[in-house]
């Protein structure tokens, strides 16, 4: 028997409309447990770099994590995983929610799309009732609309349905997926089914999932609920609010958000509003956060509610989260929550990522004030009327519009900032600052170099920084009755001398950023943030509650019995960062065949104003060999050998990368 899994995958073939049910090796989950783990191998196996986003060859799985759909509370992420239109590299994108616990009680561990069917389906699974039906009747409506408009079809109300909008059928390149309370959203991962022509997969599942100790297993989580419940009534002292407690990004439950508007940078990654958040825009703001939200939400078995219906009125209800609140107020320079609230509703409909998208159209506001873009880029045709110039957020909606249905202007920007400024020219490419990889990135412009960050900056596969930094405070205390007090209860660190890194950091002097932590505990600080959120991306559980937090519930010494109950997997804490190594380097290995060398690990050259381009070279330097990685970033025979990826080599051979 197979426990925490079910064994088997959904293939659905959208050219042929074939669809099978594969029994899965389970070898593969004793290399790489589930989720992204498992994700990669099959992209490892079936999509050779050759393959281009939008080739029917190019795959789109939709991974449960290992422990979705077993009692672990906050299990119930789904990996996406495609080649991404917008940086041609593997992507994978998280969507919390319902979505992968119901698959597995529909009997699958993942779903995976291939090929593109001739007209636009939606696909209906209950248990093992698999069909394709006709979506015309759904094309161009919103991504939450339609999933309402198929349960009530259905008349199912408890099917759980991840859809696209118009951005996806229109294959805008940041498009995402949207699934009841979450979304799949970077890196256009709803332009990939937007082109394989599935407007949404609803679901339904009434079977078991088993486990293998499950008395063992309710124990560990028994302890993690009430250690929650504890962490929520005793917030972790002087830290910002977003990370005092658990949650992802707690911003619905919270309404102070001096953090984020005064030291994120507003339009186009450009300027830091220090005294921004006055007691009239705290008041203004509150108001409308706490008129607007209708009820906190939590995803699937978890109790921390950090999601929440918004509700504003004459538009559709829709679910909020974390950062996106602010994205559409710091892109437009509109000081207004409603606004922001107001464009991200529009957006979700449309299934347009709440990252990308405004820094898309401040990028084409900052073309049109430098003479790049001109009044005739912004004027109307006989299909659309022109931009109202005058207003920052009339235009800034004018041309949402525009990118959505790939009209003028607005079929460059759709492929986001990095390819716009290159079809655009004249100067353009100056004004693409904040990608990675082709990649919009937060809206951060610091100081002096980070070198923990630009470490995460550097390597990070996943492209998004809120989901490889963690564990480690942002910054140190500067009372070091503070810092005793902080490490007191931080069981979690990996070895005990982390926790005299922490005492020893300081605000300012010797023992301070950016030469404190030195290089060797920089290495070692990044490498456990990202283990953790590697560990959580196999297991499906959610970084809220575990690999984003200073002090969650689960940790690295818990989860090898946590993940032993559940999987009867012979598992210990070695055992586990053996199996995040794997995974890990199967990653990037896929990337690495698609190109991913020492340049991609780039952060934007202004992200900080003081750099220290020798010292930068020393820590990736050191950060590679640490990985086990060449000066290029590739991983080395020996490290791959040693985790019995013979396979990886074999074709790094034979493609001349090793
Ligand atoms: N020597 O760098 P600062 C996330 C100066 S995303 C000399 O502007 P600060 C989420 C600077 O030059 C991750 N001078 O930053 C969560 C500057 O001077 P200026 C965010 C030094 O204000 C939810 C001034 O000091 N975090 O979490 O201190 C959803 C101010 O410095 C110096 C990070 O990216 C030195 N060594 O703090 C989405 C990084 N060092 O005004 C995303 C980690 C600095 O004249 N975190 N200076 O230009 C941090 O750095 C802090 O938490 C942050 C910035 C962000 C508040
Ligand atoms: N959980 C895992 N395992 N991996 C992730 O990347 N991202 C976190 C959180 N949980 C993340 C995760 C962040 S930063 C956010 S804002 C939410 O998921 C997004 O939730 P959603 O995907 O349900 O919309
Ligand atoms: N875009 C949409 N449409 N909806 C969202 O909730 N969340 C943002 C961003 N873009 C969000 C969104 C946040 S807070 C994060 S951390 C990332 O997407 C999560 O990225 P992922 O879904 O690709 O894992
Ligand atoms: Fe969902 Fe928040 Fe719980 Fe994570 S912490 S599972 S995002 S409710």
């Amino acid at each position: 028997m197979r426990y925490a899994e079910t064994g088997y995958n959904l293939e659905i073939d959208l050219t042929t409309g074939n669809i099978e049910k594969v029994e899965t090796d389970p070898r593969d989950t004793e290399a790489l447990l589930g989720g992204l783990g498992t994700n990669a191998k099959i992209m490892w196996d079936r999509v050779p770099p050759e393959v281009e986003p939008f080739d029917p060859e190019n795959l789109l799985i939709f991974g449960a994590g290992l422990l979705c759909g077993t009692m672990c509370p906050g299990a119930n992420r789904t990996i996406v995983t495609t080649v991404s239109p917008q940086t041609r590299f593997m992507a994978y994108s998280m969507m919390g929610g319902f979505f992968a616990p119901e698959m597995k009680y529909a009997g699958y561990d993942k779903i995976i799309l291939r090929g593109k069917s001739p007209k636009l389906v939606y696909i209906w699974i209950k248990d093992d009732k698999v069909e394709i039906r006709d979506a015309a009747h759904l094309s161009g409506k919103g991504a939450v609309e339609t999933q309402d408009l198929i349960r009530a079809e259905l008349k199912e109300p408890r099917a759980h349905v991840a859809a696209i909008g118009l951005a996806g059928e229109n294959r805008v390149w940041y498009s995402s997926i949207e699934q009841g309370r979450s979304s799949a959203s970077r890196q256009g991962l709803g332009g990939v089914m937007g082109d394989k022509g599935v407007k949404a997969i609803a679901v339904r599942g009434t079977k078991d999932i088993n486990v293998y100790k499950p008395a063992e297993l309710h124990k560990e989580c028994d302890w993690m609920m009430e250690y929650m419940m504890w962490r929520q009534e005793n917030p972790v002292p002087k830290m910002m609010p977003i990370m005092a407690i658990l949650g992802s990004p707690q911003e619905m439950m919270e309404c102070d958000e001096k953090w984020h508007t005064e030291n994120f940078v507003w339009g186009n990654a450009r300027t830091r509003r220090k005294n921004f958040w006055t007691p009239e825009i705290e008041e203004a703001w509150t108001h409308t956060q706490v008129s607007v939200r209708t009820r906190l939400i939590s995803c699937y078995n978890c109790p921390i509610k950090c999601g929440a219906v918004i509700t504003i009125p004459g538009q559709a209800a829709y679910m909020m989260k974390c950062f996106t609140k602010l994205t559409y107020a710091l892109g437009a320079m509109v000081d207004s929550l409603e606004f922001s609230l107001t464009m991200a509703q529009k957006a979700t409909e449309y299934g347009l990522d709440g990252f990308s998208t405004p820094q898309v159209i401040a990028f084409a506001w900052e073309l049109w004030e430098a003479g790049i873009l001109t009044d005739e880029d912004f004027a109307g045709t006989e299909e659309y009327p022109p931009c109202p110039m005058g207003d920052n957020a009339e235009r800034f909606e004018w041309l949402m519009d525009r990118i959505v249905r790939r009209q003028g202007i607005g079929d460059i920007l759709a492929n986001g900032v990095y390819w716009a400024a290159r079809k655009i020219g004249k100067g353009a490419e100056v004004y693409d600052h904040n990608t990675i990889r082709k990649h919009e990135q937060t809206p951060l412009k610091l100081g002096m170099v980070n070198p923990l960050y630009y470490l995460m900056y550097a390597t990070n596969e996943k492209l998004n920084i809120t989901q490889i930094e963690g564990q480690w405070p942002q910054m140190p205390y500067k009372d070091p009755a503070d810092r005793e007090a902080f490490v007191k209860d931080w069981f979690h660190v990996p070895a005990e001398h982390y926790k005299e890194y922490f005492l020893k950091w300081e605000p300012k002097g010797e023992f301070a950023m950016p030469y404190y932590p030195g290089i060797k505990e920089c290495c070692e600080i990044v490498n456990w943030m990202e283990m953790m959120h590697y560990i959580d991306d196999a297991t499906g559980v959610c970084t809220g509650i575990s690999a984003f937090h200073l002090k969650p519930p689960y940790h690295i010494h818990n989860y090898p019995n946590i993940i032993a109950y559940a999987t009867g997997l012979d598992i210990d804490e070695e055992k586990l960062i053996t199996f995040t190594k794997r995974e890990r380097q199967l990653v990037r290995a896929n990337n690495v065949r698609r190109g991913w060398r020492r340049e991609d690990d780039t952060p934007p050259e202004d992200h900080w104003a003081k750099r220290l381009p020798e010292y930068e070279k020393q820590l990736l330097d050191a950060y590679y060999e640490f990985k086990g990685w060449n000066m290029d970033g590739i991983p080395t025979k020996e490290t791959l050998l040693e985790l019995g990826l013979g396979y990886v080599v074999e074709d790094f051979e034979k493609r001349g990368i090793l």
